[in-house]
């Protein structure tokens, strides 16, 4: 049987076959908190998704309400378009949702291509609670929606709509590492993405995560990504940990990220190693496929042990501790640029 160093061997033997420059970058934005986390996030737009997520454990809510109060935070935000209310639309021109939910007991729900509601979050809860179901898409998560009594809200702002109609001037469709934190008020090269995912955990180590977004802008109509799908965007393990995904879903999919994260850990990998390893698969697996492509890993494990990992450089985690002290951090990258 092979031990975990000549597996690591053999997959750097891999990546100098594949003749990819590899340039190892470690987090530029200090350390990691040495306090037990409790809840993390993707992004920068992650540390208030943290704090409401915390407010709520805080107020005796539990990991599930924690998350999905994350997850809404991000979602009402005009200012963030990718993820639910004024999120970038599809071609044509429709904004379309996918999110998570789950627990460490196996519960979970989820929406993909849900239209006309803002908290896809809650929506996909409710389809965990509410139905015999684990995912609705399209027209049926959105018929589901109005029959909870979520209400109908037109998710294209002015400036989402103007960002489309510029794209319609060229229809190139060319995702853009990172711009999840870019400033908004240059929806000119609006070829954006972005997925809030979020990772809670209680000081028993009991465990949930969330992940919401509207996916990438521009993509075709009936895209989904990998946020939704159990075992990509997002998987949580009773016992081990959870991981959650960002940057281009189709990459994450091929590999089933959140899953092979979590697996790392299971198999004694610490958080960002397990981060590492699914990052250099893909890297292995698609070459010069993912050249300019972000994918960002972000996993915590049952003790609070945060790490990250990405393709590129610019990939930012917001993490919160037991303490209630929430920093954003600067996940390693694979290559330098
Ligand atoms: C998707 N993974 O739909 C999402 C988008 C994303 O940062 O995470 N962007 O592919």
């Amino acid at each position: 049987m092979k031990t975990m160093a000549s597996r690591r061997r053999a997959l750097g033997t891999l990546l100098a076959a594949g003749g990819m420059a590899i340039a190892p970058r470690r987090a530029a934005a200090g350390p990691h908190p040495t306090d037990a986390a409790t809840m993390v996030s993707t992004w920068d737009f992650g540390a208030a998704a943290n704090r409401a997520g915390v407010a709520r454990l805080r107020a005796g809510g539990s990991l599930l309400d924690a998350v999905e109060a994350a997850g809404k935070v991000a979602e009402a935000d005009p200012d963030n378009h990718s993820v639910g209310y004024s999120g970038y639309p599809d071609r044509d021109g429709r904004v379309t949702l996918d999110a998570v939910i789950m627990d460490d007991a196996g519960h979970t729900g989820a929406v993909a291509a849900l239209e006309d509601t803002t908290h896809a979050i809650s929506v996909a809860r409710a389809v965990m609670e509410h139905t015999p179901h684990v995912m609705l898409v399209g027209e049926g998560a959105t018929r589901f929606a109005r029959e909870r009594g979520f209400p109908v809200t037109n998710l294209l702002t002015p400036d989402s709509e103007a960002a489309w109609r510029d794209w319609l001037k060229t229809s190139t469709y060319r995702p853009q590492a990172n711009i999840e934190n870019r400033p908004s008020a240059t929806p000119g090269g609006a070829l954006d993405h972005d997925t809030i995912g979020i990772l809670a955990r209680d000081d028993a180590g009991r465990m949930a995560g969330g992940c919401t977004t509207s996916g990438m802008a521009f993509k075709m109509h009936g895209r989904v990504g990998d946020s939704p799908i159990v075992g990509s965007g997002l998987y949580v393990e009773r016992g081990i940990g959870g991981a959650t995904a960002t940057g281009l879903g189709e990459e994450v999919v091929r590999i089933a990220g959140a899953a092979r994260v979590v697996a790392g850990m299971r198999h004694g990998l610490s958080p960002m190693a397990a981060c590492a390893e699914a990052v250099r698969h893909i890297a292995t697996l698609r070459g010069d496929a993912v050249r300019g492509t972000q994918v960002g890993f972000l996993a915590m494990d049952v003790h609070g042990r945060v790490g990250a990992f990405c393709l590129l450089p610019g990939f930012t985690y917001a993490v919160t501790t037991s303490a209630g002290d929430t920093r954003v951090l600067r996940a390693a990258s694979l290559f330098a640029s």
